[in-house]
């Protein structure tokens, strides 16, 4: 692998792949006559060092990815970076990581037994970040980490990959704002994630997200095929700070609310 580029390839690739609405909605824009750029991906991980997120990071390290900021969700019990590189036309990246020593022991030695499934040669590749789940996982763990955590039980089915791309509103050319994006993906029949409102953040906030919430597709686990909801895809306007250079943050308040986009709903 030569760079970040053929990374970003590869990851969008994985994740388009895996989930119907990303294409969908990449190709709806581009009907409209749209560019499509990206604002940013996030990748999920647990904190164990083998596999954490500045373990993760080195395989964006090594093509000039460079950590910025840093968040913690209490909460939810994770904790998050993002990194930046100079090529303005390559995303962000948002890596977080579950902090399991806050978990039940069952939890903890779950996924010390998948991550012990990690082989050297999987580490090995340039293409760890979207090698998928490199570890075996009934259905019934699935279930039994998901009610700890939304994000462990997610982890867990999914492993290493994009869980979304984020189209950036600003580089539109059909459209300027978050209400109409949410607007034009209701009418395609996408539901919204709702959770602390459709749009996420203000612009006195400096970022504006609102996501879809995630496809469900059909998962092989060892004691069968289920289908759970998988990945998403967000939404991202940015605005300029005060010295006019356009704010490449995160908002943890809302990235709070943006994780929801994976859980299983309740109705
Ligand atoms: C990441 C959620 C946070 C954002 O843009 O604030 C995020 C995740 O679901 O793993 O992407
Ligand atoms: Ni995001």
């Amino acid at each position: 692998m030569r760079d970040a580029h053929e990374l970003l390839a590869k990851l969008w690739e994985n994740y388009s792949n895996l989930i119907p609405q990303a294409k969908e909605i990449h190709g709806l824009l581009e009907a409209r006559g749209d560019k499509v750029a990206n604002d940013h991906i996030a990748l999920r991980t647990y904190n164990d060092p083998r596999i954490g997120v500045e373990s993760l990071a080195k395989y964006f390290e090594r093509f000039g990815y460079k950590a910025c900021g840093e968040y913690e969700f209490k909460a939810k019990k994770l904790r998050a970076k993002h990194f930046e590189h100079e090529d303005p036309d390559l995303p962000l990246v948002f890596i977080s990581e579950l902090k399991t020593e806050e978990f039940s022991d069952e939890l903890q030695s779950a996924v010390k037994g998948f991550v012990d499934q990690i082989k050297d040669e999987d580490y090995a590749r340039d293409d760890f970040p979207c090698i998928g789940r490199p570890w075996d996982v009934s259905h019934e763990t699935y279930l039994k980490l998901a009610d700890e955590s939304e994000y462990a039980g997610w982890m867990a089915a999914f492993g290493f990959r994009a869980n979304h791309f984020t189209v950036y509103i600003n580089a539109l050319s059909s459209m300027k704002s978050l209400e109409e994006m949410n607007q034009f993906l209701k009418d395609n029949g996408y539901p919204l994630n709702t959770s602390g409102g459709e749009i996420k953040g203000t612009p006195e906030m400096l970022l504006e997200q609102s996501s879809t919430l995630a496809d469900k597709v059909e998962i092989p686990f060892t004691d069968g095929k289920f289908v759970i909801p998988s990945c998403y895809y967000e939404f991202a306007r940015r605005y300029p700070k005060p010295n006019g250079e356009i704010f490449t943050g995160f908002v943890a308040q809302s990235a709070d609310k943006i994780f929801e986009s994976t859980d299983r709903q309740k109705a």
